[in-house]
């Protein structure tokens, strides 16, 4: 994944390309950074299904207005073409580059020092925990991006989130969508406290209409992705993040989040469960995994102050992205600046 929270190695690979070939992109600001200095040295071939998009935030070098299925087999043919005529390419000193990038800066996580549960932990459990057929959903938040980065998705289309247009809300109507398209098919919404607000009430219908999906809200107790802007872009002025009613303090807040999720979701006629300790982890999951005759919700309660890395910052340019807290790669051939 490239962008504001992708992967050092997308982002970089973006940034020192010489030719991106972009199938259905927007070029949204949280892929390009700072417009103007995004993919500095690459031509771009862009193809899109609607031609408003072309040229639309970068302008096009070549530009393809047609569906992806389609244009990805004329492009393999016109490249298949160049291949036969000798024209190959020797990729060796790039594909060198990326894997020392990939080894450099994989992705990675520090669990909390004061044992309670990792959100990012959470994440990857319940990817690793169910089946490889299981379809994903997100909502907007750190939740997503981790949901991006921690679960290795196996085949296509079990990755449903709303990129960069960041709708709040869309995990758990999303997983209603999948599971009654794929009633077979394990479906599991990772959502954060903040988005299930929005849409948790759809959990009614899933319940009375025998569509049995599971959600994991990530509960942070907080607007977890605001607050770590706040935290590092704003003198950690917590104003209007703060979803808890409780004291700061990390293990005194359990008590008292409101709404209690475990209470509302037993209304709305799913199975609710709650996790707090890393012991627990993969014995909730597990009973979670193993409920198929009505929608589960697990509350996992987390560490309000995980945040997500890499992270280039509103309106810088990709060039300075951040692997984590605030370090800048060093490519350590010059290739940083
Ligand atoms: C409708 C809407 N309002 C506000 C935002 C800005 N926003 C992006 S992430 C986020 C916080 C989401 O909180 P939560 O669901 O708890 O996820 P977390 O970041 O804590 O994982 C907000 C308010 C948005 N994307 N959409
Ligand atoms: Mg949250």
């Amino acid at each position: 994944m490239p962008g504001m929270h992708g992967s050092v190695t997308a982002v970089t690979a973006l940034q020192k390309a010489d030719l991106i070939v972009a199938l259905g992109a927007r070029f949204d600001d949280r892929v390009t950074g700072k417009l103007d200095s995004f993919a500095p040295y690459a031509k771009i071939v862009h193809a899109d299904i609607d031609p408003a998009e072309i040229g639309k935030n970068r302008a096009a070098d070549v530009p393809i207005v047609g569906d992806a299925r389609e244009v990805i087999a004329d492009l393999v043919q016109a490249v298949q073409a160049e291949h036969s005529e000798g024209n190959k390419g020797d990729y060796s000193a790039w594909w060198s580059d990326l894997n020392r990038w990939r080894e450099t800066y994989p992705l990675g996580y520090d669990l909390p020092e004061d044992g309670s549960l990792s959100p990012q932990q959470v994440i990857q459990r319940i990817g690793q925990l169910a089946p490889d057929d299981t379809i994903f959903t997100a909502g907007v938040g750190q939740h997503q991006m981790w949901a991006a980065h921690f679960i290795d998705y196996e085949q296509p289309a079990t990755w449903l989130n709303s990129g960069g247009a960041g709708t709040m809300g869309y995990a758990v109507p999303a997983a209603m969508g999948a599971k009654a398209g794929m009633p077979d098919r394990p479906v599991w919404a990772i959502d954060g406290d903040g988005c299930f607000q929005m849409t948790n009430q759809e959990l009614t219908t899933c319940a009375l209409n025998n569509i049995p999906i599971k959600v994991a809200i990530i509960n942070n107790g907080a607007l977890g992705m605001v607050r770590q802007w706040q935290t590092l872009f704003y003198n950690q002025r917590y104003s209007n993040t703060v979803l808890h009613s409780g004291p700061d303090e990390q293990k005194a807040n359990r008590g008292t989040r409101v709404p209690d999720f475990v209470k509302l979701s037993e209304a709305m006629g799913c199975v609710a469960l709650r996790c707090e300790d890393p012991a627990d982890l993969d014995k909730v999951i597990a009973e979670a995994n193993a409920i198929n005759d009505r929608p589960v919700v697990v509350d996992f309660i987390v560490h309000e102050d995980a945040q997500v890395w890499p992270m280039v910052a509103a309106g810088t340019s990709n060039d300075e992205v951040m692997a984590a807290r605030g370090v800048r790669p060093d490519f350590g051939d010059g290739e940083d600046d």
